[in-house]
């Protein structure tokens, strides 16, 4: 949708939706989605892996063996409130539920389709049988409509993988057919770990008001996310300063890698897909970059309270829909374009002359099924990102109400306007030029 044809929809006053909420119910939501995963204790006192908007799946023991179903299908999927969309996933979710196992285990999964077409499923990273690898044509037939498979094998590495559709790849992982897969050690390496998230980052061509993904674009994907949510439908990932905190990232994305980049503190790279990073080849950094097709671990222990960004840093990466399509106005008169476009649509103002920040926030009106170009509201104003967004809330101790409260600055530690006897005592002359 381009600018022109957003002016029709306003115009029309077609059923137009405020897709922001406010902030109440946006966090309301995601304390709902925030899933602990199962329960058992983890050899070590390992914890389980939390999956943000997400779930854990349940595996049942069968004389000795761990045995879970995936049910490939069609279901609605809510990005954000305000923006949903006909996704196809496991058992009614993008991505699938996360599978978590321990190395030695062996593990039954069966795979029923109620798509309308086949598919397989593919467990990335995993060595295992090539005859379970799952690549349709390659390594077994494909899984019919209403047929059930079942695949069995032993996880013998500990790791950081993900499963995926290995037929109409294009098609399936496009509209969301994927999930991580976590298997613990049996003796963990490394600090003890406190807290260990899980996030699937993603990305989608859905045009405003389109019922379903668009699984055929190759570039200018427009909505972005992790674990198929948008900011601010993004839950937050809660944690208390000093403890270790592990982040699993992965990337099944159609064709863009993501940088990943957190605020307020710094990490090691500590495994990938392929294994652990020896602690030798460990560097600190502030942005992992996650590969289409990788998983990347990172670990660290944040050391400053607060609200802290974590986000893709590329910058559209932070956007949705309305962000993309539209003709650069910076700098541009557009008082002819507004006196004429006002003979045929009264009221219409053009925006974007002074550059883009504050669209999301005033309030347009959106076409039905579509977000605002970006984020939500924040303690100070409007935060500019949305897409690929959430926030990292450390606190010196987690309470309950932390997930929907913002950090509060203690005095002295929050930047504000500048004082006219501090700048003129520090030599600050707006006067001269710099
Ligand atoms: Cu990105």
């Amino acid at each position: 949708m381009n600018r022109r044809e957003l002016i029709k929809w306003t115009s029309a006053g077609a059923s137009a939706l405020l897709a922001l909420r406010s902030a109440e119910a946006a966090a309301q939501e995601v304390v709902a989605a925030v899933s602990m995963g199962q329960s058992g204790p983890l050899p070590g006192g390992q914890v389980r892996v939390e999956t943000p908007n997400g779930s854990t799946l349940p595996l049942r023991d069968v004389n000795g063996v761990r045995v879970g179903h995936l049910i490939a299908e069609s279901f609605q999927h809510e990005f954000a409130p305000g923006l949903s969309a006909e996704c196809w996933g496991y058992n009614g979710h993008t991505p699938g539920p996360t599978i978590e196992a321990v190395e030695g285990d062996r593990l039954r999964l069966y795979v029923t389709n109620r798509l309308p077409e086949a598919t397989t499923v593919h467990w990335h990273g995993i060595i295992l049988a090539n005859g379970m690898d799952g690549v349709s044509g390659l390594n077994q037939r494909p899984v019919e409509p209403g047929e059930t498979f079942v695949y069995e094998f032993v996880v013998r590495d500990p790791g950081t993988y993900m499963y995926h559709s290995h037929y109409d790849e294009m098609t399936q992982i496009a509209l969301g057919m994927h999930g991580m897969f976590i298997v613990h050690p049996k003796r963990p390496r490394g600090p003890k770990v406190d807290r260990d998230f899980v996030l699937m980052t993603h990305e989608w061509r859905i045009e405003p008001g389109a019922a379903r993904p668009d699984a055929n674009a190759m570039n200018d994907f427009n909505v972005l996310t992790f674990n198929s949510r948008v900011y601010p439908g993004t839950a937050p990932l809660m944690m208390n300063k000093g403890e270790r905190i592990r982040i699993r990232f992965g990337n099944l994305s159609p064709m863009d890698h993501h940088p990943i980049h957190i605020h307020g503190l710094n990490f090691k790279l500590t495994a990938t897909d392929g294994g652990y990073v020896p602690e030798s080849a460990q560097h600190p950094d502030t942005t992992v970059l996650v590969p289409v097709g990788s998983t990347r671990v990172i670990e660290f222990v944040p050391t400053e309270p607060g609200d802290w960004a974590m986000h893709c840093h590329m910058t559209h990466h932070t956007m949705t829909q309305m962000g993309h399509g539209t003709p650069p106005l910076i700098g541009a008169d557009t008082r002819k374009l507004d006196a004429r476009m006002k003979k045929l649509i009264p009221g219409y103002m053009s925006m974007g002359q002074s550059g883009m920040g504050g669209m999301g926030e005033m309030n347009m009106p959106v076409p039905k099924n579509s977000l605002p170009m970006r984020g939500g509201a924040g303690p100070f104003s409007y935060i500019d990102m949305g897409g690929m967004f959430t926030v990292l809330k450390v606190r010196e101790r987690l309470d309950p109400g932390s997930v929907s409260s913002y950090y509060e600055h203690p005095s002295g530690t929050l930047a504000q306007l500048a004082d006219p006897d501090l700048m003129r005592a520090d030599g600050i002359d707006l006067k001269k030029k710099a």
